[in-house]
């Protein structure tokens, strides 16, 4: 359970460190499902399994992005049931149910993993209503300035979309290109290198601006980040997403089923028979 301090640093700054919430054993037996999920020998298939650089995961840049590992793997779906973790999210958010959108694995290899662009998350799922979801995002490895931790910018959350939720992101020194003249008065935009070490957990708003420089480094960069609804999120769709084919409500209902499980209704639940 968070602090009211927590909850008040969150929704005033759009994202929240919070630490520990996986041991050494579980990142360790994460990491080997992870690798076995890559090397398509899991239990099934996630739904995305992609070089979100381009090109194939012998590319020269990679990041290794998989959309539902869950789907994939009993261990990455035991973790988003996680129940330390999900009272977090619905303390931020100020729910008593909470849904996964989905989960995504976003994996830089040493010396060529490749940028995560500036970006707010809510812009890029437009089949979503409203954007309330809170993403944990959880590191198995420790995540550093060196290897490609994520920036994100304070208060930003507050700013509404921005440009369709690409923030723009300059080549030279990786920091945010946007419109300053969207921007609300008096406002400015500070970057924090958020360090999070193996097994922690940081939290983020679907609407604050983020982004991960590449992985220059000889140390590996692999999080997941879970991104979890409040139970009164709604299908509406007006534009595209990889998870659509998994809807089967009308525009209009909340979203839930199979693919978008129920991890916390007043408490703790546990992965059963899918919805
Ligand atoms: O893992 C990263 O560097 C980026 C993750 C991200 O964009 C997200 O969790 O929304």
């Amino acid at each position: 359970m968070l602090s009211d301090a927590q909850i008040k640093t969150f929704r005033e700054r759009g994202f929240l460190k919070v630490g520990r919430v996986l041991d050494d054993d579980q990142v360790e037996r994460l990491r080997e499902r992870l690798d076995l999920v890559i090397a398509g020998q899991s239990q099934s298939n996630p739904e995305l399994l992609r070089n979100l650089k381009g090109g194939d995961l012998d590319a020269e840049q990679v990041v290794i992005q998989i959309v539902n590992i869950w789907e994939a793997d009993d261990l990455f779906q035991a973790l988003t049931y996680n129940p330390t973790i999900c009272e977090m999210a619905t303390d931020l958010i100020g729910t008593d149910t909470l849904r996964v959108w989905h989960d995504q694995i976003q994996y830089k290899p040493s010396r060529k993993g490749g940028s995560t662009d500036w970006h707010q998350d809510h812009p890029y799922w437009p089949i979503i209503q409203p954007a309330d979801l809170v993403s944990a995002w959880v590191a198995l490895d420790d995540a550093t300035t060196e290897n490609g931790c994520m920036r994100m910018v304070p208060r930003s959350h507050l700013w509404g979309p921005h440009k369709g939720g690409t923030v723009g992101t300059k080549a030279d020194d990786f920091s945010p290109d946007p419109d300053l003249s969207l921007l609300p008065p008096n406002e400015s935009v500070e970057i924090v290198p958020c360090e999070v070490m193996k097994g922690e957990c940081m939290f983020h708003h679907c609407l604050t601006w983020h982004g991960s420089p590449p992985n220059p480094s000889d140390k590996p960069r692999r999080a997941i980040a879970i991104h979890y609804m409040p139970g009164y999120t709604r299908y509406e769709p007006v534009g595209g997403h990889v998870m659509e084919v998994r809807v089967d409500v009308k525009p209009g209902e909340i979203l839930k089923g199979e693919y978008f499980p129920t991890v916390w209704e007043k408490g703790p639940l546990t992965p059963g028979v899918r919805e």
